[in-house]
């Protein structure tokens, strides 16, 4: 993925204010696939996620709970730290902004901007609002001072305010975008920025007073204000990266050279809700700091359930461990990176969770039952030492198709590719018939070759189903007789002859969903 060998992921830090839905799910987990295909292929990864803690939507989720704004955070951390446990996430490290070190960070960062000039004190006057954590201008705002994104009242501010020169850098920005055709993905979300930056870019309020906010981070030239909150998220992908050295004397921070650390970040990965603030205010602020730009940026698109919005006032919030709980995390991943065309929109409907189900169970279980199953029978459980080559061209086309994918950032249609080639070792099964060839001793080596090809296609399957769902593919691995799952570069060459196959229950096991005892469907 990038050319140093190493990797840099993200997710957004998720607002320690509400509870893992299947929207954070899917972020989460296609960055998780994207970087278990990484470390695959040799890289070494630095994947990480957290939660956002401070600003006024966190103080005021607190109040209503009446417990602290860290006592929130610290249960709403830990929530998400385990649903990303029971999903199977790899992530590196898990930050939090209230930690002291991120704290540091974001406080030698505003230090510098201000050094450099790049900070004044101004007066604000205009709408906020609260959930979105967004300033709006009149003009901008729904019927009856509401909110245009989410429909929810606002709140009139008159306020000082320290302000980023954000519009000095709008020209550098347009041309970085021009310039770097891949650095937002997908094109249409580039388009809406390009398109939102011909109209003059402001200079952007990074700080609250405390007499409203008292939730955040102190600015270390007013300590009677503290940042905004988005400034404070977003440069948590710096604390993690480690460039910064926040007790160093200003001029040994590591501002002025990164190398050795993991800045920049190889890839942003956020939903297209977020877009402004990674791929405007974040790249300009860097731009402030002398601080080179994370190299690409994508934003995938929003779940919807059936044809409604997801929300908690609709209560049809889709919850992503009530699923994982029914039918295990590999069925919840599997589904969510299938169904979604990275990049596009999806609706959830609990008919297309089963139909991916089903062919998770029906295609690569079942192949995977019964290839293990002939061999125990017809070879006493070993894989027989011989070519093994029936579908040779098709797993390399396959593969050639699979990079091709991935290095556009396709992963649905990725792991499209890799069920098709499940698909077409069931046709081989059918087409070499081996319980015929079993019964003819003049096909034994027929049948040979049959089983070694199958052995051959389940290990390079297990291999390419793996960043998705790991705990079947360990599985499989164990009964191939493999040390583990091996790398899809090596899964075409790893020696199969002579290992010991076992069978077993079936990798994706038929399951009653309870919803369908319930209404029907
Ligand atoms: O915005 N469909 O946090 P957040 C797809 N703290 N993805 C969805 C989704 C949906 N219906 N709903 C949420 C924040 N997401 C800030 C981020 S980063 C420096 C600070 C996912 O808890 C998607 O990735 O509101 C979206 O961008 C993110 O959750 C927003 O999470």
């Amino acid at each position: 993925m990038s050319q140093s060998g190493r990797t840099f992921l993200t997710t957004p830090i998720y607002y320690a204010s509400g509870e893992p839905h299947i929207g954070h799910a899917y972020t989460t987990i296609l960055t998780d696939v994207l970087a278990r295909f990484a470390r695959q292929s040799g890289e070494d990864v630095l994947f990480l996620t957290g939660t956002d803690e401070h600003g006024p939507k966190i103080q005021q989720e607190a109040e209503q709970r009446g417990v602290t704004p860290q006592e929130l955070c610290d249960t709403m951390a830990e929530r998400f730290g385990s649903a990303w446990e029971r999903l199977g996430i790899s992530h590196d490290r898990f930050i939090r902004t209230t930690e002291g070190e991120h704290k540091a960070v974001v406080t030698a960062f505003l230090e510098r901007l201000w050094d450099r000039g790049e900070v004044y004190r101004g007066a604000y006057t205009g709408w906020y609002c609260i959930h979105e954590e967004r300033y709006w201008t009149e003009k901008d705002l729904g019927p009856d001072e509401t909110c245009p994104d989410c429909g929810r009242p606002v709140t009139h501010l008159e306020e000082t305010n320290y302000f980023f020169r954000m519009s000095a850098y709008q020209d550098a920005l347009v041309a970085h975008i021009e310039e770097n055709p891949d650095w937002i993905v997908p094109d249409i979300r580039r388009n809406e920025i390009l398109g939102f930056l011909r109209q003059p870019l402001s200079d952007l309020s990074i700080s609250r007073p405390k007499s409203r906010v008292s939730w955040g981070i102190d600015l270390p030239f007013d300590s009677d204000h503290v940042a905004y909150v988005w400034v404070d998220a977003l440069i948590n992908y710096l604390t993690a990266s480690g460039a910064i050295d926040p007790s160093s004397p200003p001029e040994e921070r590591g501002f002025e050279d990164v190398s050795g650390s993991w800045w920049p970040a190889d890839m942003h990965v956020i939903g297209k809700d977020i877009l402004t603030t990674h791929s405007v205010y974040w790249p300009t602020l860097l731009m402030g700091v002398g601080l080179p730009l994370p190299r690409r940026i994508l934003a995938h698109g929003w779940w919807v359930v059936g044809d409604t919005k997801m929300s908690k006032s609709l209560g049809n919030v889709i919850d992503p461990m009530a699923l994982t709980a029914e039918f295990g995390s590999d069925a919840v991943r599997w589904y969510l990176l299938r169904e979604m065309p990275t990049g596009g929109d999806a609706s959830y409907t609990p008919e297309r969770f089963l139909t991916r189900y089903d062919e998770l169970a029906n295609v690569l279980g079942n192949l995977a039952s019964r290839a293990t199953s002939m061999i125990v029978k017809y070879r006493d459980g070993r894989v027989p030492s011989v070519g093994g080559t029936g579908l040779a061209d098709e797993i390399a086309t396959t593969l050639e198709s699979i990079r091709g994918d991935l290095d556009q950032l396709k992963v649905h249609a990725a792991l499209g590719a890799a069920m098709d080639l499940a698909r077409s070792a069931n046709v081989y099964v059918e087409e070499r018939a081996p319980w015929s060839q079993s019964k003819d001793p003049a096909q034994a080596e027929e049948l040979d070759e049959t089983l070694a090809t199958l052995a051959r296609a389940l290990t390079v399957l297990c291999a390419l189903f793996q960043p998705v769902t790991p705990n079947a593919m360990h599985e499989l691995a164990g009964r191939l007789g493999l040390d583990g799952v091996p790398t899809i570069a090596h899964s075409t060459s790893v020696v199969l002859g002579g290992r010991s196959v076992a069978k077993g229950d079936p990798l994706f096991p038929k399951i009653e969903p309870s919803w369908a005892t319930t209404d029907g469907t």
